[in-house]
């Protein structure tokens, strides 16, 4: 079986080493399973490119600015039978990544996204940050009834099969709202088998991409939008 580690990078030559030294390689080969890493980079202008190739991983450049948009090249460029994602700012417990794959197999599902709020780590996350993600959570709840406590949760374990059953990859949006939008799509989804299970987040290492009001706003906005035009698979 081969696995997939797709990270979007901007400017995080102080976390993509980490991040990538946290994934407990040991474990991956006991199971036999291949592991490729990969970064999708929009012209990072520190050292991270770099970084990310010495530490053994392939490097993709996306000029088109965007998280969703990274991950849409990602996903694409990805081998695995399965593709995991997370930051490359070593907040994510990149060393859970087999126990995940091994739930996943276990209990045959086929889209995981992490709940970061059951084991909030000191200085994971700042408060206004929690209170905003709260907010984003139930509304989504609210509007798609469905049981996700953590909508924004930026690590997901899933099957790339599971990629043909959604909307085409080129419709999901480009920033910061992807996250929301592949959960929604997931576990809307009559075909996919989707569970969210509890989680960490540690501090962050580097300076945080995201802009609180800005994305916020428009990750609220985005919701509202998605479930005026969502129709269910
Ligand atoms: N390729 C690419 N990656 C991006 C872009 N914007 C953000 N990222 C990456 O996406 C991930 C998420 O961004 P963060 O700044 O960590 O957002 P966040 O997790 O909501 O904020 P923090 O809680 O402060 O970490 C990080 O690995 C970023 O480097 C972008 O435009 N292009
Ligand atoms: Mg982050």
């Amino acid at each position: 079986m081969k696995v997939s580690v797709v990270l979007p990078t901007l400017n995080e030559e102080e976390g993509i080493g980490s991040t990538l030294e946290s994934i407990n390689y040991e474990e991956f080969k006991k199971r036999d399973w291949d592991i490729e890493t990969l970064i999708v980079d929009s012209g990072s202008t520190d050292m991270t490119r770099e970084v990310a190739h010495a530490k053994g991983a392939r490097v993709i450049l996306e000029e088109r600015k965007g998280y969703g948009r990274a991950y849409k090249t990602g996903f694409k460029e990805a081998k695995g039978d399965i593709i995991c994602t997370g930051d490359a700012d070593a907040t994510y417990p990149f060393d859970e990544l087999h126990n995940y794959i091994d739930l996943l197999i276990s209990e045959d599902l086929d889209f995981i996204t992490t709940n970061r709020f059951a084991e909030l780590q000191k200085k994971g996350m700042a408060p206004h940050h929690k209170i905003g993600n709260k907010g984003l959570s139930f509304v989504l709840r609210f509007l798609f009834r469905v049981k996700i406590k953590d909508s924004q949760s930026g690590m997901w374990v899933f099957r790339k099969k599971i990629l043909e059953k959604i909307q085409p990859l080129e419709k999901f949006n480009d920033g910061m709202p992807f996250s929301e939008e592949l959960k929604i799509e997931a576990f809307k989804s009559r075909d996919i088998k989707a569970k969210e299970i509890p989680s960490r987040l540690y501090q962050r290492r580097g300076k945080e991409k995201m802009h609180f009001w800005k994305d916020g706003l428009h990750d609220l906005g985005f919701l509202f939008k998605k479930r005026i035009t969502f129709t269910r698979k």
